[in-house]
């Protein structure tokens, strides 16, 4: 981990998947407890394999590392290592994505998953001053059908669930092909969010809020591609959690000078800045701040506004937000 960068800001966390938290030295531990074998020699090895050229070759080693996660214990380590790296960053309100459909199908209950995670965020406002809310994901890359079993599945536990995202790959796999499982989301009071105009086109992120009523886009930097879309997202002020060091390991922005963030603010979009997978992508929420902040040049004001945009768009009561702007 690197020092804390910004430590006087603190943050909301709005897109970080729990999975892409997994560090080579907790994947070596677990492999080790769980008896299982990594095709890596060492953590210096795999750490030479976080080479990407999109977001597919990136999901295949995200997939592919899972493999350790096996036990409620698994989970909770998992969320523990996480909730310290991002105390010692500035967040102050953590909503994490999980993946249930990337354990289930490797035999792993989806109450194990949960049960663990929720072991961790359970203790993290003592532990770590930080609030949390928990997002579950369908992997737009199955079936609507898996997705639809998935929810069904998580039903006992939906009380522990803010919200349903979407994630995996993108392109061909539109939102609309999960209308259904969303709609049964938002009538079982939860928010909705999903990955859109990531790699995929600005129409996806159209299907995101016209067929899936999403309250927030996730990465959605293809926006500004359509400026009607632009235009929408600006007066409805639809949240974007962007996620700067993501952007540029997966080859969305070749270089951090080129991510548009900037001008994506001076647009009126509410933008906020994110992790993703830190422990794939090269930072945590902390060092995505300082990296815009180098490379774009972004002054003290800017980086505050980030921040208060990033508690702005939370799903946490109104009196909570009040406490953190
Ligand atoms: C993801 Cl960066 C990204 N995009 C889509 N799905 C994902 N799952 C984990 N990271
Ligand atoms: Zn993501």
């Amino acid at each position: 981990m690197s020092d804390l960068p910004t430590p006087s800001i603190p943050t909301a966390e709005l897109h970080l998947h729990i999975e892409g938290t997994l560090e080579p030295e907790l994947a070596f531990a677990l492999a080790q407890r769980n008896g299982i074998s990594l095709p890596y020699a060492s953590e210096d090895e795999l750490r030479g394999a976080y080479s990407f050229t999109d977001l597919q070759s990136f999901l295949n080693l995200y997939y592919a590392l899972m493999a350790v996660l096996r036990t409620e214990d698994d989970f909770a380590e998992l969320a523990h290592a996480y909730l310290a790296r991002a105390r010692a960053q500035g967040v102050r309100h953590a909503e994490i994505f999980f993946d249930p459909q990337a354990h289930t199908v490797r035999g792993v209950s989806i109450g194990t998953v949960i049960d663990g995670l929720s072991r961790a965020l359970d203790e993290a406002p003592q532990t770590y001053g930080i609030t949390t809310r928990l997002i579950m994901c369908f992997l737009r890359d199955e079936s609507a059908q898996s997705a639809l079993t998935t929810f069904e599945a998580a039903r006992p536990w939906l009380d522990r669930i803010a919200a349903v995202g979407l994630d995996s790959a993108e392109v061909g796999n539109p939102p609309s092909k999960f209308r259904e499982v969303f709609e049964r989301a938002r009538d079982a009071g939860l928010k909705c969010v999903a990955h859109a105009g990531e790699e995929g086109p600005p129409g996806y992120v159209w299907e995101a809020l016209d067929v899936l009523g999403v309250d927030r886009i996730d990465h959605g930097v293809r926006c500004l591609e359509d400026a009607d879309l632009v235009a929408r997202l600006v007066a409805e002020q639809v949240p974007l959690t962007v996620c700067p060091l993501s952007n540029v390991r997966l080859r969305v922005h070749e270089r951090l000078a080129d991510h548009p963030l900037r001008e994506m603010l001076t647009a009126g979009l509410l933008v906020t800045v994110n992790s993703d997978d830190p422990a794939y992508f090269g930072g945590y929420v902390g060092d995505n701040y300082t990296a815009v902040r180098d490379a774009l040049g972004l002054d003290g004001a800017t980086l505050r506004t980030l921040a208060r945009n990033s508690f702005l768009a939370a799903f946490i009561d109104e009196e909570t937000r009040a406490g953190y702007l």
